[in-house]
């Protein structure tokens, strides 16, 4: 297979629309998943954390080229902005991760919400799955579902991302030649939803414009997230927040019993879904 661009959905498609699509090509765009209203509350939020970012500094050169040093990325959006919690559990992003998650895990939790603000100048990444970060695991099936939400018009020179249709179904070492590679072309508010066995990377930006979108990607729920949320969040502001969100920040036990496995982050022998009011 080698389409030159990814299937498009309407917004008013359905978790099964996004899943089917997913299972065939590895990814495929929402268009105008995030109204313009929510745009707007999401990225007055945003701005003055993203004025006074600090740059790229993970403690790790390797770390740091492969996140981009013209990259601006934040995470603990719950606290920073805070209208990231109804994207993270939107019926669709949910929908589509429990679907695709099921034959691995009978819950999901947030693996990361992550603005990634691609500056001027930026090269690409190197092509990868969002499944390598669990490299030992060896799963036949995806382990993660990721979404890049553009919050500003992002065309292929700003940055775009950078999917390779079909890749899901490779053996693990094959390299994607250049006429393999699409670039995704999304006005502000379109969405890109993907597997974690799809190969992919964010673009070079060669444009003199910022290039901001929002990856909310969600894990297995025995998994370890790439984002802390722990360390991130106050038990406070969580407390404060619906019971879906509070289960996906990794606040809920997890339980596969009923499939013949065990309990996974107990709080003092405890649920810790007990500690909120
Ligand atoms: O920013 C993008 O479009 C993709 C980013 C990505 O794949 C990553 O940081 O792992």
């Amino acid at each position: 297979m080698n389409p030159k661009e990814l299937q498009r959905l309407p917004s008013d498609c359905t978790a099964d629309d996004i899943t089917e699509v997913n299972e065939r090509d590895g990814g495929v765009i929402v268009d105008g998943w995030l109204s313009p209203g929510l745009l707007q509350q999401l990225n007055t939020e945003l701005e003055p954390w993203l004025a006074r970012h600090q740059g790229t500094d993970s403690g790790s050169a390797a770390s740091d080229s492969f996140l981009g040093k013209k990259t601006r990325r934040l995470q603990g959006l719950t606290v920073k902005a805070p209208t990231f919690v109804k994207i993270m559990i939107d019926d669709r992003i949910m929908g589509f991760a429990e679907r695709v998650l099921a034959p691995i895990g009978p819950s999901i939790i947030l693996n990361n919400g992550e603005i990634i603000d691609i500056g001027p100048g930026e090269s690409a990444q190197p092509m990868h799955r969002d499944d390598d970060a669990w490299n030992f695991a060896n799963a036949a099936d995806p382990l993660m579902i990721n979404t890049i939400a553009a919050l500003v018009d992002i065309t292929p020179d700003m940055g775009a991302t950078l999917v390779v249709p079909g890749s899901h179904r490779w053996e693990p070492n094959r390299l994607a030649t250049e006429d393999e590679i699409v670039s995704c072309d999304l006005p502000a508010g379109s969405t890109l939803f993907f597997r974690g066995d799809t190969l992919h990377a964010g673009g070079a930006n060669r444009s003199t414009k910022r290039r901001r979108a929002l990856s909310t990607g969600i894990c297995c729920g025995w998994l370890r997230p790439v984002e802390n949320s722990y360390t991130t969040l106050p038990i406070e502001v969580v407390n404060c927040l619906p019971r879906r969100a509070q289960a996906l920040l990794g606040y809920a036990l997890y339980d596969a019993s009923k499939v013949g496995g065990g309990y996974l982050g107990y709080h003092d022998m405890g649920d810790p879904m007990k500690l909120f009011t």
